[in-house]
């Protein structure tokens, strides 16, 4: 750690304020052992990797079952010494460059649920302001029952609502600043927000393919989803993250390829690479394509489609990309996967 003699972080760029992995049993146990990067956060899917009770960390255990693999916990991680705070249900983690946070509700029930979305957001969204993590990058929203019905609307509509509703009690006119996304139904467990925020803005970033997601018309229901499609930041003068929204076979606004899991898969990628190939021309970026991905997340909606997908994906990757397989339900009944990513430039 380099401190100077006034005990104040030197900004070297080789410090790193963010790290991810995806991590099995034996490397999280390392990784604790060793103590050389201190946790941001730790987020577990399907059973726990490990009993969680005195973790003081965010953490959070989400019900979506694992694909393929031995499974593995996704661990945020820093070079930099962390100040760990809780408020309620609500536990943060920052190191002066970032900001990492979990809200949880282990007893799950969907009652209240648009209220509790908008409470959720308002108070991480005060809690970032007055942490002095103002610039929210990225979210997760992991909820069971995303499809169920509620007066008429779906549960992924009834969140849109509620998150709507607290950006604009928050920011009035806020398209600007939404951070990139994840919405993706959880088949068990109670519903889990986590997300990165930061001290510094990045840059949100659209796929020319897709309307915008805050544009989508009203037949999607009553309030837009409100995320960019991706958010690009460079960590100091160091390098530069593009981190992208969960991306599903939508053209336009409209879903594609009903029914068929491997025309899915093959849009889907084609918004990814749109993405990426993006954010390398307008940002300067150095990316090369899908080589610079380096983790992914793929959101199965039925397991049976699991071989289909990974056996036609593997081919596009470099096979050392760490990938997460989870069976998860996907906010719109037509759609069968989603896939979100970090890409990194090479350090
Ligand atoms: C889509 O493109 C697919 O509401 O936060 C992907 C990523 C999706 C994030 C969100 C929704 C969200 O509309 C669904």
């Amino acid at each position: 750690m380099n401190v100077n003699e006034a005990g104040i972080l030197s900004s070297d760029p080789g410090l790193r304020p963010l790290e991810l992995a995806y991590v099995d049993s034996r490397q999280l146990a390392t990784l604790l052992r060793d103590g050389r990067q201190s946790l941001l956060g730790e987020i577990h899917f399907g059973r726990p990797l490990r009993v969680l009770d005195q973790v003081a960390h965010p953490h959070a255990v989400v019900g979506m079952p694992q694909l393929g693999g031995s499974p593995r916990a996704e661990v945020w991680t820093s070079d930099l010494p962390v100040t760990y705070q809780r408020h309620g249900n609500l536990a943060i983690a920052h190191n002066r460059e970032v900001l990492f946070g979990t809200i949880t509700c282990p007893d799950g029930g969907t009652d209240q649920f648009e209220w509790f979305i908008r409470d959720s957001y308002s108070r991480v969204l005060s809690v970032l302001r007055t942490e002095g993590y103002p610039y929210p990058l990225r979210m997760w929203n992991y909820f069971p029952g995303i499809a169920d019905m509620i007066d008429g609307l779906d549960l992924y509509q009834v969140f849109c609502r509620g998150r709507f509703q607290a950006l604009e009690t928050h920011y009035g006119q806020f398209e600007g600043r939404l951070p990139s996304a994840s919405a993706v139904g959880s088949v068990d467990g109670g519903p889990a927000i986590y997300f990165i925020a930061a001290r510094e803005p990045g840059r949100n970033r659209e796929n020319p393919r897709q309307t915008s997601a805050y544009h989508y018309p009203t037949k999607y229901g009553p309030r837009s989803p409100s995320f960019a499609r991706a958010t690009f930041k460079r960590w100091g003068t160091a390098r530069g993250c593009l981190y992208i929204s969960g991306t599903a076979s939508i053209v336009g606004h409209e879903s594609m390829h009903p029914d068929d899991p491997a025309a899915q898969l093959d849009e889907t990628l084609r918004n990814l690479r749109v993405l990426i190939d993006g954010a390398q021309r307008e940002e300067g970026a150095n990316f090369h394509g899908f080589d610079s991905i380096s983790h992914l997340k793929i959101y199965i909606r039925d397991p049976a489609h699991f071989e289909l997908i990974s056996s036609r994906l593997a081919p596009e990757l470099s096979p050392q990309i760490p990938q997460l397989y989870l069976t998860a339900e996907i906010c719109r009944r037509d759609l069968l996967l989603e896939i979100e990513a970090v890409v990194q430039e090479r350090s």
